[in-house]
């Protein structure tokens, strides 16, 4: 590739990653953020993401990405659905399903994860989740972060996320 062409696509990339950052304005409320506000029918239970520290002392690589996962009930009557997430800790957020074929496992991203009144969804391993794009700092378990769940109906979620091992 010369040099210009190179530079051009170096330049594209940190556009394309400064443009993703979606995910940086979540709100940092700490202590007030487990009971959601009013009677939401939409209740939010077991709330972990996948830890980033491999080792002590190690550096965050650059593109570190991580998972968030959750139980969704809609105690409503009416169906509602996730369709999005927000976090500092990321610099963006995408909700994803792992669909497998044969033998191997890919992510597709979705627009949004219907919870139908009365039932409940559950995002894990293997299945729906939420993707951490470009984790902004290490995630160590134990540790706690805030994030937002974006519901069509019922609104902003405030939630606290804690970190583990796996
Ligand atoms: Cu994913």
């Amino acid at each position: 590739m010369p040099r210009r062409t190179l530079a051009l696509a170096v330049i594209g990339a940190l556009l394309c990653s400064l443009l993703a950052a979606g995910c940086g304005s979540a709100p940092e409320e700490p202590g007030t953020a487990q009971e959601p506000a009013g009677n939401l029918p939409i209740r939010v239970e077991g709330a972990w993401a996948q830890h980033t520290a491999l080792r002590e002392g190690q550096r965050l690589a650059s593109g570190t990405n991580s998972v968030i996962y959750f139980r969704l009930e809609n105690t409503g009557a009416e169906p509602d659905a996730l369709v999005g997430v927000q976090t500092d800790v990321a610099m963006s957020c995408k909700l994803h399903e792992t669909v497998v074929e044969g033998e191997v496992a890919r992510m597709l991203p979705i627009d949004r994860i219907d919870l139908p009144a009365g039932e409940t969804v559950e995002l894990k391993r293997g299945g729906l989740h939420v993707m951490l794009l470009g984790v902004t700092r290490h995630l160590v378990p134990g540790d706690r972060f805030q994030a937002v769940l974006i519901l069509e109906k019922a609104g902003e979620i405030p939630i606290e996320v804690e970190v583990r091992a796996g």
